[in-house]
């Protein structure tokens, strides 16, 4: 097969040829823009490497050697903005950012990024980010966390990180960045668009506005395309230039001076004023979307030629040799030096292991564990008397505040109102805003903080205020936080934990939005943790476990609280108070996958969670009054469920009912049913009882859909041995 050929390098080798080199674009000296002879030919030897890796992946894709082929070509003037950074200061990059990540390397001594690079390009296990599960631009060395290929969903988080840094600073406990770093996030015009990109801009300007610190630089690669669709030329400025709260500033990504004295001020801007900036940088695009992307498809010869014109290593040659930093001459030779160093790596990367097993691929799902930053012996003091769920949770969640220095509550409406059922009532007068945040109305935001502090060594604990509203923001966790260890073999981290008010049942309140009962977009998601507790002494071992895991595991969770729980005293009757719970202390954890367990019959269990189990207990007499001898088994984990523990739990009753409030498609029960089976129990003598495959509806029709205590005893009595009914009657 031949190789391919490049039309952009023809042209730059031709031009550095016949020395028609173009003038620089700006009238700037080196020292109006910062930099000194030496730094400018280091940024241009950068933007050389970023080149040839381009084009070498390419080479290597056709040999069906290498798996990803988006570049960076065009966009090299962001080796200039990485010099203007620290290499301390956390950098959430755009997909075309080679060239920062080089000169960002440059400045770090020890780093390989060449190698480290094509290890990715041809997905080899030494690849030292992915470990060859992606091509992402990471590095823990630098800095810099690796990016998802899901446009703009990086921003929420940059600006997590952003607020995090005076955060810990406040909560008196180092991060993982010093303090007086700034953010830097970038990506593109079409990007710019996504509503996930204008809610995180509108977050931070919001967080300014209010004279929050928030030290974060975005820059926007405008290369006037979002694949095939143009942006319209001066759409970015008008959409930017006035907002209020984000200084607006601009600069010419094909010139290096240009650039270097743009981004230099956005970061010095960003670091004094601890404001954000947001920095337009035009540039083009070169080689198409990606290597299988056919451009002439959608642009004419004539556009393709003139944005090839454009090429700023051409602009940055013509730079070096008007201000006779380096001649034609031995610029062609670094190019021709860097691109036969760049083939003879990428030949031994081709050779270096890949991953192979199923085992190996999923090595990194759960993160490493790390020391507990609990304080010993704070937060100890029990709750005095029984108390609903609602209460024992408020209680769980001030002995956490008090135990762990670095964790904080986020979310709508959590501070001074004390959340919409007053389950974190109080906990911001006594801990204060900045450990009780009352944040932004967008759970993108919200879960965009917890998972930028995370990444920055906090503890968050963010909270949805309805698991309906978790919807419009799940990829949050989904794409985000539940692959950063997957995607950097655990070198990052952003453990957390997650309180999402949720399920039905509410007494005639609020309709489908207010009572979702449906858990399937968190069951799926590899590594993520769902708790979900049905009694209060429960939920308070389930929660401390949950902080336990993320502090000490790293891992991200989800503590789902039963709405229509949150303030049930009485299981039978007005007043017998059988479903307060009395707290079990600060040192009780009820650990990943152990079940609860209510009664020893064995002629029926029930296999339930949440309002299930408090059904089922409501069922009970009934039932034994029917002459059933009845357990109640609580899964209370509703992920990474310990099938061996619930076969063992059950497999001496002649019958299983699973009652799930949940939806019967996609729901838990179909998955207990299945591992059931495979374990050997009878699926004739297992039965569920599941919610309809419906919404919520509002008003007194609002349970119609759902198990009832009447539906349960109707199953379970169809379902049990006639014998024993007959027994009873
Ligand atoms: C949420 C999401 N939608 C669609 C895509 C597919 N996609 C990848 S890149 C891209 C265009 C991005 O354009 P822009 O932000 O301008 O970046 P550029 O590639 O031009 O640098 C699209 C539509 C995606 N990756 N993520
Ligand atoms: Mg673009």
């Amino acid at each position: 097969m031949s190789e391919p050929s490049f039309r952009i390098e023809h042209n730059f080798l031709r031009a550095l040829r016949t020395g028609a080199l173009p003038a620089p674009r700006h009238a700037l000296t080196l020292s109006a823009a910062g930099l000194s002879a030496a730094q400018l030919a280091g940024l241009f030897e950068a933007q050389v490497l970023s080149r040839c890796l381009d084009l070498e992946a390419r080479r290597l894709q056709a040999r069906q050697e290498g798996f990803y082929t988006i570049g960076s070509s065009g966009h090299e003037g962001m080796a200039a903005v990485a010099h203007a950074l620290r290499p301390t200061d956390p950098a959430f990059l755009h997909y075309r950012d080679a060239a920062f990540f080089i000169q960002r390397a440059r400045q770090v001594p020890g780093t390989t990024p060449t190698r480290d690079l094509l290890l990715s390009f041809v997905a080899s296990s030494e690849d030292p980010i992915a470990g060859g599960r992606h091509k992402v631009l990471g590095s823990k060395a630098l800095n810099i966390p690796p990016q998802t290929s899901t446009i703009a969903s990086h921003l929420p988080k940059a600006v997590g990180a952003a607020f995090s840094l005076a955060l810990a600073r406040r909560l008196g406990v180092s991060g993982a960045w010093p303090a007086d770093s700034v953010v830097l996030c970038s990506f593109g015009d079409g990007s710019f668009n996504h509503s996930t990109a204008q809610g995180a801009l509108n977050t931070a300007a919001w967080t300014a506005y209010r004279g929050l610190p928030l030290p974060i630089v975005f820059v926007c690669e405008d290369n006037g395309l979002a694949i095939s669709v143009p942006t319209p030329p001066a759409w970015i400025e008008s959409a930017m230039r006035g907002r209020p709260a984000i200084h607006y500033l601009a600069c010419d990504g094909l010139d290096l001076l240009d650039t270097h004295r743009g981004a230099r001020e956005a970061a010095q801007l960003a670091r004094a004023r601890k404001q954000p900036v947001f920095l337009h940088l035009r540039c083009v695009r070169l080689l198409g979307h990606a290597g299988s992307d056919a451009e002439q498809g959608y642009l004419s010869a004539a556009q393709i030629a003139a944005m090839e014109a454009q090429d700023p290593l051409l602009y940055s040659a013509g730079l070096l040799v008007a201000h006779g930093v380096l001649t034609a001459s031995h610029i062609l030779e670094l190019y021709q030096h860097t691109a036969a160093r760049v083939h003879a790596v990428a030949e031994q990367a081709c050779r270096r292991p890949k991953l192979r097993t199923a085992a190996e691929v999923m090595a990194s799902i759960v993160p490493p564990r790390r020391p507990s930053r609990a304080r010993a012996g704070a937060g100890a003091e029990r709750l005095a008397s029984p108390a609903p769920l609602a209460r024992l949770i408020n209680h769980a969640l001030d002995r956490l505040l008090a135990r762990y220095p670095h964790l904080f509550l986020a979310g709508e409406d959590i501070g001074r109102k004390g959340g919409v059922y007053g389950v974190t009532l109080r906990l911001q007068a006594k801990y204060g805003a900045h450990r009780v945040i009352d944040t932004v109305l967008d759970e993108q935001s919200i879960l965009g903080l917890a998972l930028g502090a995370a990444h920055n060594g906090l503890l968050p604990m963010p909270e949805i205020q309805y698991l309906a509203y978790l919807h419009n923001a799940e990829d949050q966790l989904r794409g985000e936080a539940a692959t950063l260890a997957f995607f950097s073999q655990g070198q990052f981290t952003n453990p957390l934990v997650v309180r999402i008010a949720g399920l039905a049942y509410q007494k005639g309140f609020g309709g489908h939005f207010h009572n979702d009962n449906a858990l399937a977009v968190l069951r799926d998601i590899p590594g993520l943790i769902v708790a979900c507790p049905s009694n209060g002494t429960d939920a308070v071992g389930l929660l401390q476990e949950c902080v336990r895991l993320a502090d000490e595991e790293q891992r991200v969770v989800v503590y789902l609280e039963p709405i229509a729980l949150y303030h049930t005293r009485d299981l039978h009757a007005p007043d017998d108070g059988l479903w307060c719970g009395t707290d079990p202390g600060p040192d009780h954890r009820l650990a990943l996958g152990e079940l609860g367990l209510w009664g020893e019959g064995r002629d029926l269990a029930i296999l339930s969670y949440a309002n299930g189990v408090y059904l089922a207990r409501q069922a009970a007499p009934e039932l034994q009054r029917a002459g059933i001898a009845l357990r109640i088994v609580d899964l209370r984990w509703l992920t990474a469920i310990d099938h061996d523990r619930v076969h063992a739990a059950v497999k001496d009753c002649e019958r299983v009912l699973i009652v799930d409030e949940c939806r019967r498609s996609g729901s838990v029960s179909e998955e207990l049913m299945a591992e059931l089976c495979a374990r050997g129990f009878d699926g004739a003598r297992l039965a569920r009882l599941t919610a309809a495959d419906s919404f919520i509806p509002l008003g007194v029709a609002a349970t119609s859909t759902l198990p009832s205590r009447a539906r349960i005893v109707e199953h379970a009595l169809r379902l049990v041995d006639p014998r024993h009914i007959r027994q009873a009657s």
